[in-house]
């Protein structure tokens, strides 16, 4: 998809603030710090868009981008981040869980996680929450740079072997450094608009 305008419509944290819109919208998930908001900047070609910072917990509320006018992609906080209170971890998860079990238009998920180490815990949990929800997850393997091509496909088989992934759900291999797995991405993206 060529991306001719991106732009942040609302940070939201209660239903009241969701966009009232019918478009098809992808949310992101992972885990704190593991490359959601600078995805989202490499498929917008856009550097400074979604706030990235070397610090985990930096995307605190449901940030919301409208790109080419028809589709949003939301900016989920990420999980996982030890140095949070369990009154805000609550918060956090009734955010989270408010929103995609109550998003009519979310198409997917797209979950990312790190190439080089297997999926966490949280990462299993977040997978199989969705699959309960039944919404369909689209899996971004990200930080694939990191590590050297002839390895990619031994890797991605953990990180397939940990989740337990669906036959049903796709899986790319990216990199926000390089580019890798952008078009095949919004391939897959825009086969569920
Ligand atoms: N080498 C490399 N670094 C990456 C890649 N993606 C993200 N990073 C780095 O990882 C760090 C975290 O990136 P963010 O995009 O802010 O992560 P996030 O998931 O949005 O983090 P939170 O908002 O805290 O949940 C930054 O230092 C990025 O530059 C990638 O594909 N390759
Ligand atoms: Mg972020």
């Amino acid at each position: 998809m060529k991306v001719i305008s991106s732009d942040i419509v609302i940070s939201a944290v209660r239903p009241a603030q969701y966009p009232e819109t019918e478009l098809p919208e992808f949310a992101l998930a992972g885990r704190s710090n593991v490359g959601k908001s600078s995805f989202i900047n490499k498929m917008l070609n856009r550097k400074g868009l979604a706030r990235i910072s070397s610090k985990p917990g930096k995307t605190q509320t449901l940030n919301f981008y409208l790109i080419n006018e028809i589709l949003h992609f939301v900016d989920v906080p990420g999980y996982g981040y030890a140095k949070v209170s369990k009154s805000e971890r609550a918060a956090w998860g009734k955010m989270i869980e408010t929103y995609i079990t109550s998003r009519e238009q979310l198409r997917a998920v797209v979950l990312i996680v790190d190439l080089r180490h297997p999926p966490t815990q949280d990462d299993i949990m977040m997978y199989d929450f969705l699959k309960h929800y039944e919404i369909p997850c689209i899996v971004i393997a990200t930080k694939a740079d990191k590590i050297p091509r002839g390895k990619w496909q031994k890797y991605l088989k953990v990180t397939k072997d940990t989740l337990d992934l669906d036959e049903n759900d796709q899986i790319v291999l990216f990199s926000s450094e390089t580019g890798e797995g952008k078009d095949k991405a919004w391939s897959i993206l825009q086969s569920y608009m």
